[in-house]
């Protein structure tokens, strides 16, 4: 992955586009909106920028500001319920500050993998 313009010594340990929407801001759930998501790991934060489509020209491209960020530190990570959405492979991702997010890939690899890398994170930040 290329690295941002914010850490550019850091480079990224992931990156890939994921489908991802909000469910819960702040501890207030709003509404679902499913985008097709850049979505790069870097040390303890997950950065994403929408629109990107499948290029991964962002970080180093014309684009240089990611859209949401989220600190994984002090989050946790389940699979979603059925309840949560009718979709496959979805990822529950709760953060510290009472934000929800979907993630979500119709390619198991492909999430199982952002499963690990998200849960290896959170554990190795958990204490900061
Ligand atoms: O949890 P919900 O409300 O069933 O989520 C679905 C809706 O957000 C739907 O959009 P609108 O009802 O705003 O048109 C989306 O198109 C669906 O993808 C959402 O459900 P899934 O099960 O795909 O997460």
């Amino acid at each position: 992955c290329p690295s941002s313009p914010k850490h550019p010594s850091t480079p990224s340990e992931k990156c890939g586009v994921l489908n991802v929407t909000k469910i819960t801001e702040h501890g207030k759930k709003v509404r679902k909106n499913w985008a097709s998501t850049w979505t790069v790991l870097q040390g303890s934060s997950l950065l994403f920028a929408k629109g990107q489509g499948s290029g991964t020209s962002w970080f180093g491209g014309s684009q240089s500001k990611p859209e949401f960020t989220v600190d994984l530190r002090g989050g946790s990570i389940e699979w979603a319920s059925k309840e949560k959405s009718s979709k496959k492979h979805v990822i529950e991702l709760k953060t510290r500050v009472g934000t929800e997010l979907l993630i979500q890939s119709e390619i198991d690899s492909v999430i199982n993998d952002w499963y690990r890398a998200l849960s290896e994170t959170i554990n190795t930040h958990a204490w900061e």
